[in-house]
């Protein structure tokens, strides 16, 4: 066998401490998507389904040297970038990205969690616009961060658009604006993308009355990246990430006694 020919992939990120969310979500996606999972752990959260509760950045010479050492052995395919807690990590990770040839770099722009703990200080939010933000060969911002990156109210459909177009004129290449889950009341969830050839389309999918959505976005951009390792076209690894990401939502598992994790089991091995 040639060394180094199964299809790899990274994830630059957060570790959750209940695995429900960051760095955990991720593996648990490219396993489930049959793609070896490597990580470059930014920071370490501590926290259970009621919420975090303590947060400490790793050091940028740790991080060097988990970029080196990936680079010297491994073939990453894809990478994706998850939490970076702050200004110093993001030009970090920057930095060593730009060294490595990890392929396209998928990233969801972290700044919150559902339930409202910050995970990026704000004072780092305009170095992710400007640093990260132009790298990114696919942006999946929900549908806070689309309002926060773009500058625009979103309010209607029209709104999505232009606001995934203004996050491609800032540079990101591919866009998934993901919609909003505040009504209740609604049935399905639509998220918007635009893609870099210009094709732009909204994709649908049911919406699940459920508390256990921890690590849905994570979950969302690792199976995208998961997908770029193994070769998939553009269209089609967002459209099998958002049906993964659904089936792992329909099917919960009673793990934590609030917000619990999606179930990447109920996703795995399936043909989307
Ligand atoms: O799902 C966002 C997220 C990302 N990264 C880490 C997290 C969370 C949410 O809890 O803990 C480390």
């Amino acid at each position: 066998m040639v060394v180094n020919s199964y299809p790899q992939a990274l994830t630059i990120a957060g570790s959750d401490s209940d695995g429900s969310a960051g760095m955990q979500a991720d593996l648990h996606t490219f396993f489930a998507r049959q793609v070896y999972g490597a990580s470059v752990i930014t920071a370490c959260v501590a926290g259970n389904s009621y919420g975090i509760h303590a947060s400490v950045p790793m050091p940028t010479d740790f991080i060097d040297q988990e970029f080196a050492d990936l680079a010297a052995d491994y073939h990453i395919r894809a990478a994706k970038t998850g939490m970076l807690a702050d200004s110093e990590l993001i030009n970090d990770v920057v930095k060593n990205y730009q060294k490595s040839d990890f392929g396209p770099l998928v990233v969801d722009p972290v700044i919150m969690t559902k339930h409202g703990n910050q995970l990026l200080e704000e004072s780092a939010f305009n170095t992710l616009r400007t640093t990260l933000l132009p790298l990114a060969t696919v942006l999946t911002p929900n549908f806070y961060e689309s309002e926060k990156i773009a500058e625009i109210t979103i309010t209607s459909a029209d709104d999505m658009v232009k606001a995934a177009h203004k996050m491609q004129q800032m540079g990101a290449k591919n866009i998934i604006a993901k919609g909003s889950h505040a009504n209740t009341d609604q049935t399905e969830v639509r998220d918007f993308v635009l893609l870099e050839s210009g094709e732009e389309f909204w994709l649908s999918e049911p919406y699940h009355q459920t508390d256990r959505v921890n690590g849905t976005g994570d979950s969302l951009s690792a199976c995208i990246t998961a997908e770029l390792a193994k070769g998939t076209p553009m269209k089609r690894a967002i459209e099998i990430a958002k049906q993964f990401v659904n089936t792992a939502i329909g099917s919960p598992i009673e793990v934590g006694h609030k917000f619990g994790p999606v179930n990447h089991w109920a996703a795995q091995n399936r043909d989307y």
